[in-house]
């Protein structure tokens, strides 16, 4: 595989007489590029049922529908371990062709610090493409130096992750996005080559708080092969549920929510404003397997009509401390994605 992607490498070197640098891509389970994936890892205690924890689903535009993987998510071969293999093998991390963040409110090892947004997640790409992995885990992934890790602590709940893969244009945008969030940048490198293109980026990494001209923003991201992906993020100082208060409204649909909500920090439904954000309270997916969202620390919501089409994953949960802080929702209007995760929603709280 490795001989037969150097080989590819050369004959691009070849034929367009560039610098060979890789080009960084979401890679699915058989360690091959896709434009976008996502996980769900589903928690250790399900309904009728104990599970190692390390067992989860795959989707991408490929597979149709859920899968479950042969792989655990422990182990670095299936898809989260292949498009990070691209930072920890081979040194990526080292080299000045490319610029890689990753942030996490609750890094490894180091402590927790308050203020930053209550966002995780990986940037990778060089000067033609790269991925962004927005994911749920805490203490995940694990320094570069170490390679691919799982955390013990992310066995018990249910957890989330969805890759994209776009050209190096995007990541513009995308960094302008980033300032929102305000990440915890536990570990990064922008070479000075990328410095001018994406100067909130630099900033970020270093540890400084680039200027807000606003408190919320949005910005659509085209996908390298074509697909649309929303963006909206928010700022600690836009305080409201984000579900509810903007992305419901913005989107003009009445939305399901899945989320973490510890006993007595929980948003109820909310059916004041017209549109409607709606707590899911179990999972089922056709496989058998079903679970109750207090054991999901998953973020992530479905139209409840079919007419709206529309999946978001993301950062925040539905609740009363998270509407002081940052971050945000990538929304996808992609009928496979949308028929996948609504019809895993099996009882929701109607207002
Ligand atoms: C993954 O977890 C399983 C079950 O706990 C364990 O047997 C295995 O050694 C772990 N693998 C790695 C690479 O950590
Ligand atoms: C990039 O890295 C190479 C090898 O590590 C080094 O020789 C070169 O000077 C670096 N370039 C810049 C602009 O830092
Ligand atoms: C519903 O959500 C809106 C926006 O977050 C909020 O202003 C309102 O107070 C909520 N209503 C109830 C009944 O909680
Ligand atoms: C991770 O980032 C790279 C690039 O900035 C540094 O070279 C590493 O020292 C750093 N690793 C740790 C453990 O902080």
């Amino acid at each position: 595989m490795a001989a037969h992607r150097l080989c590819f490498q050369i004959a691009v070197m070849f034929l367009s007489g560039a610098v060979c640098s890789a080009d960084f891509s979401c890679r699915n389970e058989a360690d091959e590029p896709v434009d976008w994936f996502i996980i769900y890892k589903l928690p250790k205690y399900k309904i009728g049922e104990v599970g190692s924890g390390l067992d989860y689903m795959y989707l991408d535009s490929s597979v149709k529908s859920w899968q479950m993987s042969k792989f655990m998510i422990n182990v670095s071969q299936g898809a989260i371990g292949n498009t990070l293999n691209q930072l920890y093998v081979g040194g990526a991390y080292k080299s000045n062709n490319s610029a890689y963040v990753l942030y996490n409110d609750a890094p490894p090892i180091l402590d927790y610090v308050q203020g930053y947004g209550h966002t995780k997640g990986v940037l990778l790409f060089g000067r033609s493409q790269g991925f962004w992995l927005s994911h749920t885990i805490p203490h995940f992934p694990s320094f570069p130096e170490l390679g691919y890790l799982y955390p013990s602590s992310g066995k018990v709940n249910g957890q989330t992750a969805l890759c994209m893969t776009y050209q190096y244009e995007q990541f513009h945008e995308i960094a302008k996005q980033m300032v929102y969030l305000y990440p915890r940048c536990y570990n990064c490198s922008v070479p000075a080559a990328f410095s001018a293109d994406l100067p909130q980026l630099v900033q970020l990494c270093e540890g400084s708080k680039p200027l807000l001209t606003s408190v919320k923003r949005v910005e659509q991201l085209f996908s390298l092969g074509g697909d649309k992906f929303v963006s909206f993020v928010k700022s600690e100082h836009f305080v409201d549920d984000i579900y509810t208060g903007w992305v419901a409204q913005v989107l003009k649909a009445d939305l399901l929510v899945e989320s973490w909500q510890r006993e007595g920090h929980a948003l109820p439904s909310n059916c004041s404003l017209a549109q409607h954000t709606m707590n899911i309270q179990r999972i089922y997916f056709p496989t058998s397997v079903s679970f109750q969202s207090r054991y999901d620390h998953s973020k992530w919501c479905v139209s409840q009509s079919s007419t709206d089409q529309v999946t978001c994953l993301g950062d925040l949960n539905r609740e009363r401390a998270q509407l002081w802080r940052g971050g945000g929702l990538v929304c996808s209007f992609n009928p496979l994605i949308y028929r996948a995760f609504r019809q895993v929603v099996d009882w929701y709280i109607d207002c």
